[in-house]
């Protein structure tokens, strides 16, 4: 039998024009204070916040609403540990051996290498699962443009933990097997983004960079 969709009305947030300029511009201004923080401090974070985090992250919009993602909290010591160990292994060989010359080189502005300190540091860290199909107990079912819907959900777990006051890093080391292996997730999630949580470290250091102008990054046609 077919199912007939269920409606529910939308609850709009009616500002006037003016109001949407005021506030967009000012969470540019926030948003645009955003960094990826590698100095981490180890100061805790609580489970609850992180919990938070994730519900907003979860929010998103995906393929035929099936949210197919997974996020592993980990707060756990001894499993950050081995990520670390793990994660500096492949790190190592991509600075000694994968890495070309040209991307070296690109990386040289963000004075990065193969130490990832930040990964026992933090107090959180959010390992992002995208879940290709998903295992019934009917047996399979699919999932649907799996990459942008959890791109869009690590986006808004991005600009929640900026909010919260706190830090992250987009991290990829690669390949990232390893993390379904420690994480013990099954076959049908594969890693996607490790994501270090916490505050800054007082004395925290970002690179210098500068954002390409809006002309650069967009085209208008009126
Ligand atoms: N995964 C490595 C290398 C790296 C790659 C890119 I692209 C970056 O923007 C930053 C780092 C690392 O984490 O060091």
């Amino acid at each position: 039998m077919k199912k007939e969709p269920s409606f529910i009305p939308y609850q709009s947030q009616d500002f006037t024009s003016l109001q949407s300029e005021e506030k967009t511009r000012e969470l540019f201004d926030y948003m645009d204070k955003r960094r990826s923080v590698r100095d981490i401090s180890d100061k805790p974070v609580s489970k609850s916040l992180i919990e938070n985090l994730l519900k907003i992250a979860s929010s998103a919009p995906s393929g035929a609403h099936k949210q197919p993602w997974t996020f592993v909290a980990v707060s756990n010591s001894s499993i950050k540990e081995k990520i670390r160990k793990s994660a500096e292994e492949e790190e190592y060989d991509f600075y000694h051996n994968k890495a070309s010359k040209e991307w070296k080189k690109d990386l040289e502005p963000l004075g990065t290498d193969w130490n990832k300190p930040f990964l026992t540091q933090a107090p959180w860290l959010i390992v992002v699962f995208r879940k290709v199909y998903n295992e019934t107990p009917d047996g399979r079912t699919k999932n649907y443009y799996v990459n942008e819907s959890v791109g869009i959900a690590c986006g808004f777990l991005l600009q929640a933990i900026h909010h919260a006051g706190l830090v992250s890093l987009t991290h990829t080391p690669s390949p990232m097997g390893f993390l379904s292996k420690i994480l013990k997730r099954p076959a049908n999630e594969k890693p996607y983004l490790l994501i270090p949580v916490g505050y800054p470290q007082e004395d925290a250091m970002v690179p210098n960079l500068k954002r390409k102008p809006l002309d650069d990054v967009s085209v208008f046609m009126e």
